[in-house]
C-alpha cells in the first residue's frame, strides 16, 4: 500500500529549505522518513522482536507464541523498553558526569576559561547535599560538590542524595517499592544484566528496575547536570532571543553549535566575541561572526546568553542546506549521521568534538576542558578560514523573538521578588481556577509526524483552556518558532484566567525551562508546588500532566518514566513501543497509577491527548476539592489596551488604575 503523503512541517522556513533540498536532489530525514518502510516487527505494532541472545532473534507475532528460551511477549516487550530507558538514562547521566569533571577541574584551578559564575547557586546546591558552607573557601565548597557528584555515579549502596529533596510522601513510596536509586552507573548496569538472556523474566519486576534506573537519571544524573551547569554558567533568567533559520546571516561567518553539553559551546560564545577573531573575520571579507545553536546546546546558550537558535532537531540538516554555514560544531546526542553527506554539497565543515562521538566524514577536534578556550578559538578560526569558500546562499528570512530562561529559581522569584519568592501565587491561581492546571509539553521532533504540528495543536488548546504550559528541549524551540514564548502571546491565544495571571506577573503563557536534562527543573517546580501547600502534599496530587507528543529519543522514555515515578501522568505521542502487549500497557497505566500515582500512556492524536489531559486535570482538581474550573469566571482584571482605556468613563479609568 502506498504511504499517504504527509505534510513534512508546519514551519514555513523548513518547507522553504525542503524545496531547495528537492531541487538539489539532497535527501533529508523528511524525505528518508517518507520513503522508509517501518519494520512491522520491532515497533510493537504487529509483533515484537527479541535479539538478546543468539538462539534468536525471536519474533512474536501470534497470541501465546514464545521465544526459543520460552520468553513471553510481555517479558520481551519489557526487556526492550527497559533497555531503551537505561540507554536514555545513561545519555543524560553521562552528560552530568562530564559536567562534574569540569567542576572538579575548576576547583583544582585546571579548567582554562571556566569559573564559578553563580555563587548563590553553588551555596544552594551545597546546602541540598549537606555540604558545609559557613566560613569556608569557595574553592573548597566547589571541590566538595564536584567530589560528591562524581561519587554518586559509582555509588554502590544507599540512596542518591537528591532523593531526600523530593516530597516526603514521594520518598516513602520509593522506599516501599524499593526504587530509590542507589548509584547512577549501578542502575544502568543492572538493567543490562537483568535483561541478558536467562535473567529477570517477570515484566512488572523488570519495569520496576527500569523505574529505579529512570529515577537515577531524573533525581540523579540530570539534576546534577542542571545544577552544575547553573553553577558554572549561571542560573537562567529571562532573556530575549531569536529562533528559526532566519537567524543565520548572509554576510557573516555562521557557526552553529549542536548537541547537548554547554561546556564547549559556552567557550565558543566567549571566543566569537574576541576582538582579534572578529578582526580576523573582517580580514576574510565577513561582517562579523554569527553564532547560533540547534537542539539542546541551543537551549543551554540561548537561556543563559540569548544566543539565537537556528531550530530544533529536524532543522539540523536544513540549516546546512542554506549554504551559509561555515562550521557546525557538534558534541553529543541527537546528531544525525547524515550531516557530513549534506555538508558535502556545500563548503560547510562538520566538526565533532566529544571523545565519545566521531562521525565518518567529519573533522574531529577533540574537546578537553583543561584547554577549552584554546580549542574554542581554534574552531572559530577554522570556521572563519572557511568563509571565502562559501558559494551561493539561500536563507529563509523567517525568525521569531522569544523569551526563554524560566529556571525554577526564577519562577519562584517572579512570584514575590527577592524576599518573598514562593509558589504561593501559582498555587492560589490554580486553587481559584484562574489557572486550570499545568502541562509540561516537552521532547523531540519526529519525522513520523508533521514537524511541530502536534506540539502546536496541543499547546493552542491548553492555552485556550487556561492551562499554563512549561516546555523544554525541542518542544520549547517549537513553541518559540510560533511566538508562544512572548508576553504578547497572551492577547488572543490565551483563556481569560490564565491571561490575567500572565499579565499580572509579566510572563509568556508558555515558559521555556531549558534543555532535555532540565526536565529536572520541572521536578523541582512540582516539588515546590507540592510542599507550598494548598494542592495536596505530593506531586501526584497536583492538577498537572506531562507530554512528549513528537518524541523519538530513548532519553524521552527515561524522562517519561522518572516523571511517572515522581507521580505525574505522562502521555507520549507518535506510537507506542509496546502496543502489542496489552499486559505491559495495563501495567504502566493502571498498576503504576495504583502504586506510584503516576501513569504512562501512548496516544498519537492531539485532540485525544488534550481530552485525556483536561480530564485528568479536572479529576485532580476535584480530588483536592477545588472549585470546578469555569472558563468565564475570571478575566475581568486583565490589561486594557491603551486606546480602549482612554475611551472609558473617568471613574472606570480610575478603577482600572487603582483597583
Ligand atoms: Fe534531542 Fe535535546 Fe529530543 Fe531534541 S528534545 S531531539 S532528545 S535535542 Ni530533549
Ligand atoms: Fe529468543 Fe529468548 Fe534469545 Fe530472546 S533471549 S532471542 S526470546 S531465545
Amino acid at each position: 500500500m502506498a504511504k499517504e503523503k504527509m505534510t513534512p512541517s508546519i514551519d514555513p522556513a523548513a518547507c522553504y529549505v525542503l524545496d531547495i533540498a528537492d531541487m538539489m536532489g539532497i535527501s533529508t530525514a523528511f524525505s528518508r522518513a517518507a520513503d522508509h518502510k517501518p519494520c512491522t516487527i520491532g515497533n510493537g505494532q504487529s509483533g515484537i522482536c527479541c535479539k538478546n541472545c543468539y538462539m534468536g532473534p525471536c519474533r512474536i507475532t501470534k497470541d501465546g507464541q514464545v521465544g526459543i528460551c520460552g520468553a513471553t511477549l510481555e517479558t520481551i516487550a519489557a526487556r526492550n523498553l527497559a533497555r531503551a530507558i537505561a540507554a536514555g538514562a545513561a545519555a543524560h547521566s553521562d552528560h552530568g558526569r562530564d559536567l562534574a569533571f569540569t567542576l572538579d577541574a575548576v576547583a583544582k584551578g585546571e579548567a582554562q576559561g571556566y569559573e564559578v559564575r553563580d555563587v548563590a547557586k553553588l551555596l544552594a546546591v551545597a546546602a541540598k547535599h549537606g555540604i558545609p558552607t559557613k566560613d569556608r573557601d569557595l574553592n573548597e565548597i566547589t571541590q566538595d560538590i564536584a567530589t560528591k557528584a562524581i561519587s554518586e555515579f559509582g555509588q554502590q549502596r544507599g540512596e542518591l542524595s537528591y532523593v531526600a529533596t523530593a516530597p516526603e510522601q514521594r520518598q516513602k513510596i520509593w522506599r516501599e517499592l524499593k526504587v530509590a536509586p542507589r548509584g547512577i552507573d549501578r542502575e544502568v548496569v543492572e538493567i543490562l544484566h537483568r535483561t541478558h538472556v536467562g535473567d529477570d523474566q517477570d515484566a512488572s519486576h523488570i519495569m520496576m528496575a527500569a523505574v529505579r534506573t529512570a529515577l537515577s537519571d531524573g533525581w540523579g544524573g540530570s539534576m546534577w547536570a542542571t545544577d552544575i551547569s547553573d553553577i558554572l554558567f549561571g542560573t537562567p533568567s529571562p532573556v530575549v532571543g531569536q529562533v528559526n533559520l532566519g537567524v543565520l546571516k548572509d554576510d557573516e561567518v555562521n557557526i552553529i553549535v549542536h548537541g547537548h553539553e554547554p561546556t564547549l559551546s559556552e567557550m565558543i560564545v566567549t571566543a566569537v566575541q574576541d576582538p582579534e577573531l572578529i578582526e580576523y573575520a573582517h580580514n576574510k571579507g565577513a561582517n562579523g561572526i554569527n553564532l547560533s545553536g540547534i537542539c539542546c546546546t541551543a537551549n543551554e546558550i540561548m537561556m543563559r546568553q540569548g544566543i539565537p537558535s537556528a531550530g530544533n532537531f529536524l532543522h539540523q540538516e536544513l540549516a546546512l542546506l542554506t549554504g551559509a554555514v561555515e562550521a557546525m560544531v557538534v558534541d553529543v546526542q541527537c546528531i544525525m549521521q547524515a550531516l557530513p553527506s549534506v555538508a558535502e554539497h556545500f563548503h560547510t565543515e562538520i566538526i565533532t568534538t566529544s571523545p565519545k562521538v566521531k562521525i565518518k566524514g567529519a573533522t574531529h577536534i577533540e574537546f578537553d576542558e583543561h584547554h577549552a578556550m584554546d580549542i574554542a578559538k581554534q574552531i572559530v578560526r577554522r570556521a572563519i578560514d572557511n568563509y571565502p569558500n562559501r558559494g551561493k546562499t539561500d536563507i529563509p528570512q523567517i525568525r521569531e523573538n522569544m523569551v526563554p530562561g524560566f529556571s525554577h529559581e526564577y519562577i519562584a522569584y517572579m512570584q514575590g521578588g527577592m524576599y518573598r519568592a514562593s509558589f504561593r501565587p501559582l498555587n492560589d491561581a490554580i486553587a481559584a481556577g484562574r489557572i486550570r492546571g499545568v502541562a509540561a509539553v516537552v521532547g523531540c521532533n519526529n519525522p513520523g509526524t508533521t514537524q511541530d504540528k502536534v506540539h502546536m495543536d496541543i499547546i493552542a488548546e491548553f492555552l485556550k483552556n487556561d492551562v499554563l504550559v512549561v516546555s523544554t528541549g525541542c518542544g520549547a524551540i517549537a513553541a518559540g518558532k510560533y511566538g508562544y514564548l512572548l508576553g504578547e502571546a497572551g492577547k488572543e491565544k490565551v483563556g481569560a484566567g490564565l491571561r490575567e495571571v500572565c499579565e499580572a506577573i509579566g510572563i509568556p503563557p508558555v515558559l521555556h525551562m531549558g534543555s532535555c536534562v532540565d526536565n529536572s527543573r520541572i521536578l523541582t517546580v512540582l516539588t515546590q508546588m507540592a510542599t507550598e501547600g494548598g494542592l495536596g502534599d505530593d506531586v501526584s496530587d497536583i492538577p498537572a500532566v506531562g507530554l512528549a507528543p513528537e518524541w523519538m529519543s530513548e532519553k524521552a522514555l527515561s524522562i517519561a518514566t522518572y516523571c511517572v515515578a515522581s507521580g505525574a501522568y505522562i502521555i507520549m505521542g507518535v506510537r507506542s513501543p509496546v502496543a502489542f502487549s496489552e499486559e505491559l500497557n495495563r501495567l504502566m497505566s493502571e498498576d503504576w497509577e495504583a502504586q506510584m500515582g503516576g501513569k504512562l500512556e501512548f496516544v498519537p492524536d492531539a485532540a485525544e491527548v488534550v481530552r485525556h489531559s483536561l480530564e485528568h486535570i479536572d479529576k485532580k482538581r476535584a480530588a483536592l476539592k477545588l472549585a470546578p474550573y469555569e472558563p468565564k469566571r475570571h478575566g475581568a482584571s486583565g490589561d486594557v489596551p491603551l486606546e480602549a482605556y482612554f475611551e472609558l468613563p473617568l471613574e472606570q479609568q480610575m478603577a482600572e488604575l487603582y483597583g
